[in-house]
């Protein structure tokens, strides 16, 4: 089953800076209307068009109420001003000042400029749809949580924008609300839950949310942070807080990984997971480490995504896969098709 919602497509900015240069914002909606079309086209899978918003109370499980408060009030803060001056663009909210310092702070959330607060970067901005779209986001690893409750050993979320470097109290990278710490939260009243970040970039919200956990173990595969974004988590040292001790689990891969040294890695992934013993997988999943991806370093091949598939699906546990990131916009389709071919791979053994 795939779940998605259309009121994701809303959130759309136009541009992002990368590093002082402007370029065209990659976290495209296109990027899930692809994966829809390919995904859409598999075998014994339907796409399910999801009308329902999560509970406040979801939202709360995962995020702290002044981020959430945030976000809604800029997205309704920047509709306001649209409608007062309709000859500008559509207009998205950048943070430009970021309070290093706590006395500028006290300052600083009060004033119009206050996503530095909350914002660790500037590459999620806000627009009078960003909440919606975030929201409709959320709802979707929600219900698919619910799902997996009530029986369902493969659910699809098809989330955007994606979810894993948002924070209990903060957002970044594109992502608003930490959409598989949600889904994760539900999944707990059925018990011990994993996680597996295969995104390229390290999940640093996921693993700070579920740091103290003892009933998450979050395991991620990804750049290591001393050359890639977001640079300053995803260390192998990094492996969980006091009360959860060796329950994260990083691996740090070189630039260039190609698919046996990351098979290898997921191996040890499986592994760990496997002594885990967990009721239930979240996978939070991203494409970005295609060799197709050009804003990535991994070469990973279209083919290995399928083999991805069957090994998770050798944990023989249900699984909820929610979309992260992938920036060749076409291969989200054909990357997140060949993942749930090999996943759908144990209906046949
Ligand atoms: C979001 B997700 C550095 C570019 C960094 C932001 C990356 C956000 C990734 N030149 N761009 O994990 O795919
Ligand atoms: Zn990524």
């Amino acid at each position: 089953m795939i779940l998605y919602k259309n009121d994701q497509r809303l959130h759309d900015p136009r541009f992002e800076f990368d590093n002082g240069q402007i370029i065209p914002y990659q976290e495209r909606p296109e990027r899930i209307e692809r994966a829809l079309a390919h995904l859409s086209c598999l075998d014994d899978v339907f796409p399910v068009q999801v009308q329902e918003s999560l509970p406040a109370a979801a939202l709360e499980s995962v995020h702290a109420k002044g981020l959430l408060r945030h976000i809604e009030l800029t997205s309704q803060e920047v509709g306001r001003q649209e409608d007062d001056q309709p000859e500008l663009a559509p207009l998205y909210r950048y943070p430009y000042l970021f309070p290093i310092r706590p006395e500028m702070n006290s300052h600083l959330s009060l004033s119009p400029q206050s996503q530095g607060c909350f914002a660790f970067d500037t590459y999620a901005p806000i627009g009078r749809n960003t909440w919606r779209a975030v929201v409709a986001s959320a709802s979707l690893a929600w219900r698919g949580a619910g799902c997996v409750l009530d029986g369902d050993r493969l659910v699809y979320a098809l989330c955007r924008p994606p979810g894993h470097h948002a924070g209990y109290d903060y957002y970044g990278g594109y992502c608003y609300l930490n959409n598989a710490a949600i889904a994760t939260h539900r999944l707990k009243s059925r018990g011990l839950v994993a996680i597996l970040d295969l995104d390229y970039h390290h999940g640093n919200g996921t693993q700070q949310i579920f740091w103290q956990d003892d009933q998450v173990l979050t395991v991620s595969l990804h750049a290591h942070p001393a050359f890639e974004y977001p640079f300053f988590s995803g260390f192998s040292q990094e492996t969980g807080g006091e009360q959860a001790p060796g329950l994260n689990l990083n691996l740090p891969l070189s630039a260039g990984c190609d698919d046996a040294t990351y098979l290898q890695a997921l191996d040890l992934a499986l592994e760990r997971i496997h002594r885990f013993a967990p009721a239930s997988l979240i996978l939070s999943a991203g494409y970005d480490t295609s060799a197709r991806d050009l804003s990535t370093s991994f070469l990973l091949s279209n083919a290995v995504y399928e083999e991805i598939g069957r090994r998770i699906a050798r944990l023989q546990i249900p699984i909820l896969v929610v979309h992260e990131g992938g920036y060749a916009i076409e291969e989200n389709g054909i990357l997140s098709a060949n993942l749930i071919r090999g996943l759908s791979i144990r209906e046949y053994e």
